[in-house]
């Protein structure tokens, strides 16, 4: 295993400037999410500082992986928006020797969520959208929501994701929209 000064200087060297802050915003708040929600803060602290971790991978590196290391072809129809997650582990593993799989399991969720969500699935899953460093209409919503009911702040962002996406005209990963069906509907 890495120390954790290892592990810092190849997140940082691996991504821009703001990106890298933009993880230690997640990794602070997924560790008050993990505290709110009594849940390992070290582990929530950590899963949230790697989750980007591939975010800037090229396109070339991350079709070669998609080809050669077993993922699933239908992969190679989709962009970085959904790689840097659930094939962003591959790097993550290669790079900083975390072997983890719940932590794994939250980066590979992190952008699409799923159909089962742990709770560190979930933590990481909403740090990343309610970080500090984040600004849209909704996210003071987003924040007050997520820190009273985490699950309700899943339905939250799910429901906001696909609104974002359909406004855009853009593809929908099918278990996104899996995910919303689960955690977006409100009884
Ligand atoms: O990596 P970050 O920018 O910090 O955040 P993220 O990993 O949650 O990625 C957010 C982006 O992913 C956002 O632009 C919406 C996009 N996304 C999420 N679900 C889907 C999606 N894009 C497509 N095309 N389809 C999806 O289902
Ligand atoms: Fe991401
Ligand atoms: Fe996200
Ligand atoms: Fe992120």
């Amino acid at each position: 295993t890495l120390s954790s000064a290892e592990i810092v200087a190849k997140e940082k060297s691996n991504m821009t400037e703001d990106r890298f802050e933009h993880c230690i915003g997640v990794s602070k708040t997924a560790q008050k999410l993990a505290e709110l929600n009594h849940y390992d803060e070290d582990k929530a602290a950590l899963a949230g500082f790697i989750h980007d971790y591939a975010k800037q991978v090229s396109v070339e590196d991350y079709r070669e992986v998609i080809k050669t290391k077993g993922f699933d072809q239908d992969l190679l129809n989709w962009n970085r928006s959904i790689w840097h997650g659930i094939v962003g582990t591959y790097f993550i593993q290669r790079d900083l020797k975390i072997t983890d799989s719940e932590i794994l399991t939250a980066v590979r969720r992190h952008t699409t969520a799923d159909v089962e969500m742990t709770t560190l699935d979930k933590i990481v899953f909403m740090a990343d959208y309610i970080e500090p460093g984040r600004s849209f209409p909704g996210v003071e919503e987003a924040r007050k929501i997520t820190y009273a009911n985490l699950d309700k702040g899943v339905g939250y962002q799910l429901a906001h994701t696909l609104e974002f996406l359909i406004e855009k005209r853009d593809k929908i990963y099918p278990r996104t929209l899996d995910a919303y069906n689960v955690w977006g509907i409100e009884e």
